[in-house]
């Protein structure tokens, strides 16, 4: 039976009023995007296992931007595994997570006061909790995109998740989190160099983690040393998120949508970015065909190196600008 896809309006927790691809059946309608891989959002109602319930209902419209209504972080979730498939499908020609046409599914609500949300590559799905006192649904487009390029990196790259390449397997999902967020720019999602920011996690207000000075957090590496291998993979991620901030935006002092980023090098060289929609080339290109399983700080580099020689040639000022950047993280000097 052929169902026409339907434009449902969602009232989201973090982004407004937004437009959702969904589906008619019969006299009710459905989270499925029938435009994007028939991608699904379920309701898990607080538990933690199996698929959950399809969100189904006689309007197409969904949540009422309150997170104790239930549908509100599904029109969450929805739209951001939508806009994350477009992301991936018009920047860099990707149709879905496996590059097959084929959407993945999201489930929402699991477990009581759960504050994480994941991927996982045995349900080909992505998870959210609803954070502390179930009022901060793990659902802002960030987390989301971050969650769902775990699949992307799983499935291209596969770096493993621990050592050096566990932290660069993090850290593609903080670049591709960030940059969703930019491409998003609706007017409660300008696009920031800040992973979490919406759905304070600490409590005070604060992200959860900084790209420009990843340090910020108190736990994150500004720069890679020997042995980083062998920290949190959150944290290990931090060079490498701060490689893709100064290789897009630069050394210094500079705001971008109201938000004032201050970033270091190690060894105090300047870096002169080559603006985020160069870098994301870069990073996706090194991710999909240069990086393995076993890729490392120094691998990264070589990688995105060869990306670059491909994309904007070896003599270059991007390709200068990708030295630099890992010449500013303290690697390859
Ligand atoms: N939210 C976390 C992440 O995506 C879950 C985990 O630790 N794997 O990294
Ligand atoms: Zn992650
Ligand atoms: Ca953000």
């Amino acid at each position: 039976e052929w169902q026409a896809v339907q434009n449902g309006t969602g009232h989201t927790v973090y982004s407004g009023t937004v437009d959702l691809t969904t589906t008619q059946s019969g006299s009710s309608y459905n989270l499925t995007d029938g435009a994007r891989g028939g991608h699904k959002t379920y309701n898990l109602n607080r538990g933690t296992s199996g698929t959950g319930t399809l969100f189904s209902g006689s309007d197409d419209v969904w949540g009422n931007g309150s997170p104790s209504n239930l549908e509100s972080a599904a029109a969450d979730a929805h739209y951001g595994a939508a806009l994350t498939w477009d992301y991936y499908k018009n920047v860099h020609g990707r149709s879905g997570i496996r590059g097959d046409g084929v959407g993945a599914y999201s489930r929402v609500h699991y477990g009581n006061n759960y504050v994480n949300a994941f991927w996982s590559d045995s349900c080909f799905c992505m998870t959210y909790g609803d954070g502390s006192g179930n009022a901060n649904p793990l659902t802002s487009i960030d987390v989301a995109a971050h969650e769902m390029t775990h699949g992307l990196t799983s499935n291209t790259a596969g770096l493993n998740y621990s050592g050096e390449s566990g932290g660069l397997n993090e850290a593609t999902s903080d670049i591709f989190g960030a940059t969703v967020e930019f491409y998003a720019n609706n007017s409660s999602d300008v696009g920031d160099y800040l992973i979490g920011e919406e759905i304070d996690i600490n409590g005070d207000g604060t992200p959860l983690r900084y790209m420009d000075k990843p340090s910020k957090d108190g736990a994150s590496k500004d720069s890679w040393y020997s042995g980083i291998g062998s920290i949190d993979v959150h944290y290990s991620s931090g060079p490498a998120n701060h490689f893709f901030y100064l290789l897009s935006e630069g050394s210094g002092t500079k705001t971008i949508n109201g938000v004032t980023y201050n970033s270091p090098t190690s060894d105090g060289l300047p870096v002169t970015g080559i603006g985020r929609a160069k870098a994301e080339k870069i990073w996706f290109r090194a991710l999909t065909t240069k990086f393995t399983s076993t890729t490392n700080y120094a691998g990264a580099r070589t990688g995105t190196l060869a990306a670059t020689g491909e994309l904007y040639g070896t003599d270059s000022a991007e390709y200068k600008a990708v030295q630099d950047a890992w010449a500013g993280i303290n690697v390859g000097t």
